[in-house]
């Protein structure tokens, strides 16, 4: 599969990358960029030999949010009918775990699209924002329902009303990133960490996945029964038995991801 607005490669063992490669528009997000992003994901949530990817754009912008001049002629019923902006949540259908690796500018569909993300690794120049209002509109993708649950009300209220950015750090203190670097090494450390996540039984990794996302949209109890059933199907895979002989044995497992 050839691509026009990404790159994609397997930096490391077990590891699927892409890379946003729109740098004259800082990433902006139009339908072309985003139809490739999903389908490079989808590629490699089939692909055997990847089991955890990399979401990441350029030192300067991650994606400073969805295409304004795409959306500048666009009506309601062109944005609701139209196939460029309806079905971003094709993201969260991947089953694999994602990091989003960001540095510079994550703006509105930016921020959104790396919330859709399992986790984010920020450079030390990463800013967060939302600031749809400044040009008439407000979130669409997801702004302010999963900022809202990473950083609280108060938070999202000022981000999203009032345009306030948040820094890598304080991303980092609000719960919104797991982790923040250096410049010249935050890509390496997202990698580092997917390469990390990419060891672990793949049939596990998703499970726990699919687990944790709905504690976001589950009452405890109907996600506790959730979690069960999943744990209760790990113990019909070949990785249970090796992960729990290789500990009985005093010796490394050797994963089949089955
Ligand atoms: N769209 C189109 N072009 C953009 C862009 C964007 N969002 N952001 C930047 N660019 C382009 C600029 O127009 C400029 O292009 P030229 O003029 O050189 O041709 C080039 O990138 C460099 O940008 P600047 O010259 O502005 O660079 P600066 O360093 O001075 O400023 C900036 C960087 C990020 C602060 C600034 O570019 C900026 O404010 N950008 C717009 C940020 C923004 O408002 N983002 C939110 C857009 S609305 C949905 C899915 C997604 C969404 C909604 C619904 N559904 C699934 C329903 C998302 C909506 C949004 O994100």
């Amino acid at each position: 599969m050839t691509y026009e607005m990404i790159l994609t490669e397997t930096p490391a063992p077990g590891v699927g990358l892409v890379r946003l490669n729109r740098p004259q528009a800082l990433n902006a997000l139009n339908g072309h960029i985003t139809r490739e992003i999903f389908e490079a994901m989808e590629a490699f949530d089939r692909d055997d030999s990847v089991r955890c990817m990399v979401l990441t754009g350029s030192d300067k912008a991650f994606a400073a949010g969805a295409d304004i001049k795409q959306m500048e002629d666009m009506s309601a019923v062109d944005m609701f009918a139209g196939q460029d902006f309806t079905d971003w949540a094709r993201l969260t259908r991947v089953r694999k775990p994602i990091i989003a690796a960001v540095s510079g500018w994550a703006l509105g569909g930016g921020c959104e699209m790396a919330m859709m993300c399992d986790m984010i690794v920020a450079s030390e120049t990463a800013k967060f924002g939302q600031p749809e209002i400044t040009i008439g509109i407000m979130p669409g993708a997801g702004g302010t329902q999963r900022l809202t649950r990473a950083v609280g009300k108060a938070l999202a209220m000022e981000i999203t009303l009032g345009n306030r950015h948040l820094t890598a750090q304080e991303a980092l203190q609000y719960g919104l990133v797991n982790r923040v670097y250096p410049l010249d090494a935050y890509l390496n450390e997202a990698i580092e960490l997917a390469k990390k996540i990419g060891g672990m039984p793949g049939v596990a990794s998703v499970m726990i996945k699919d687990a944790v996302n709905k504690a976001y949209e589950m009452t405890l109890t109907e996600g506790l029964a959730f979690e069960k059933r999943n744990f209760y199907l790990l113990f019909g895979t070949e990785d249970k038995a090796e992960g729990m002989k290789a500990f009985v044995d005093k010796r490394p497992a050797q994963w089949k991801n089955k």
